[in-house]
């Protein structure tokens, strides 16, 4: 199956189950609910859960059966996105194409709307999944660690006490690259890698997994996830010098320790390649079952959104 006709089945199936699960619009007290929903359905790739999905796959489990246990990992992403634009942090005005959740609900019920998608995923990850209750509760822990200040939260506050911050650039002979090399790996694979990582790991977990299996999967995951986000700081810069009178990507503007900035555009270009191809060579044990990892591995590097 083609790779655009598989994301687009699984997008499906996700977006209706979150539909069916989250509470709706009317439900009291509505302008929650609304400010969940209005970020959540705004038309995300839905990559996290997916991935959640395909490792399963990969390792011969029904991906159905996990579909409600990858779904929590949407709520979780939407809700650092929320939190992500607030002024208090990145202070963007869009996403998902559309005005961001504070520009429209205001940053009280932005902040409570992030809340909540966390809350519900974890409600969602508790739900009975039919997996075995020992097998389950260490996939919640999982999620737990990859969310918290040891992954998602902890890559976020590492990027916030370095944006605008004065370091010595990546050529310094003074140890600029020592400093900055470890702390951008940092950054990045917690704030976007740990989601990537957990999602692999879940999948692998529940289709009952080897140890063997396990740690290719983990292996894959942590890879493509610190490509997907150095093509992240690429779009980025890329996207804003195509554009009229925005000379520099919206990174850039902030002073973001990224990779491109603080590496050049083709090093980072070349390292996100050598990471794919990593990733694919982790999947070698999988065989014909890696077929959709492959292609996904693929599709992050090519990428334009
Ligand atoms: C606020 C705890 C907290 C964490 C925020 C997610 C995040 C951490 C920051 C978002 C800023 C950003 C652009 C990070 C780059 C990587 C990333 C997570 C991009 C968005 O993910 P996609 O491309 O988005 O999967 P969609 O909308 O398709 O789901």
């Amino acid at each position: 199956m083609p790779l655009a006709d598989y994301l687009a089945g699984k997008k499906r199936q996700i977006d209706s189950f979150l539909d069916k699960y989250l509470p709706s619009e009317e439900d009291f007290p509505p302008r929650i609910h609304k400010a969940m929903r209005y970020t959540l359905f705004a038309g995300g790739k839905r990559l996290r859960p997916i991935l959640a999905m395909a490792a399963c796959e990969a390792v011969g489990g029904e991906d159905e059966k996990i579909l409600p246990l990858a779904c929590s990992l949407e709520l979780i992403h939407t809700y650092s996105l929320i939190h992500d634009d607030l002024p208090a942090m990145d202070n963007d005005d869009f996403r998902r194409g559309q005005a961001a959740n504070h520009k429209v609900f205001g940053e009280d019920i932005a902040i409570l709307a992030g809340d909540a998608l966390l809350t519900h995923a974890f409600l969602l990850l508790s739900q009975d999944s039919g997996l075995e209750p020992a097998l389950q509760l260490r996939i919640i822990r999982e999620v737990a660690l990859a969310a918290g200040s040891g992954g998602l939260i902890g890559g976020q506050v590492a990027d916030i006490q370095t944006t605008n911050r004065q370091l010595p650039p990546a050529g310094d002979k003074k140890g600029g690259a020592e400093i900055l090399g470890p702390l951008l790996e940092y950054i990045h694979t917690h704030k976007t890698g740990a989601m990537f990582r957990v999602a692999l790991r879940m999948g692998a977990l529940a289709a009952g997994a080897g140890e063997r299996q396990l740690q290719a999967l983990t292996s894959y995951g942590e890879r493509i996830g610190l490509a997907f986000q150095i093509i992240d700081d690429i779009l980025d810069i890329e996207s804003s010098t195509e554009e009229m009178g925005k000379p520099q990507g919206s990174d850039m503007n902030n002073r973001k320790l990224t990779y491109p900035a603080s590496w050049g555009m083709s090093a980072a270009k070349r390292q996100a390649r050598t990471l794919i191809e990593h990733a694919r060579q982790d999947l070698a044990l999988f065989r014909e079952r890696a077929a959709i990892l492959l292609e996904l591995a693929d599709f992050i590097l090519r990428r334009r959104s």
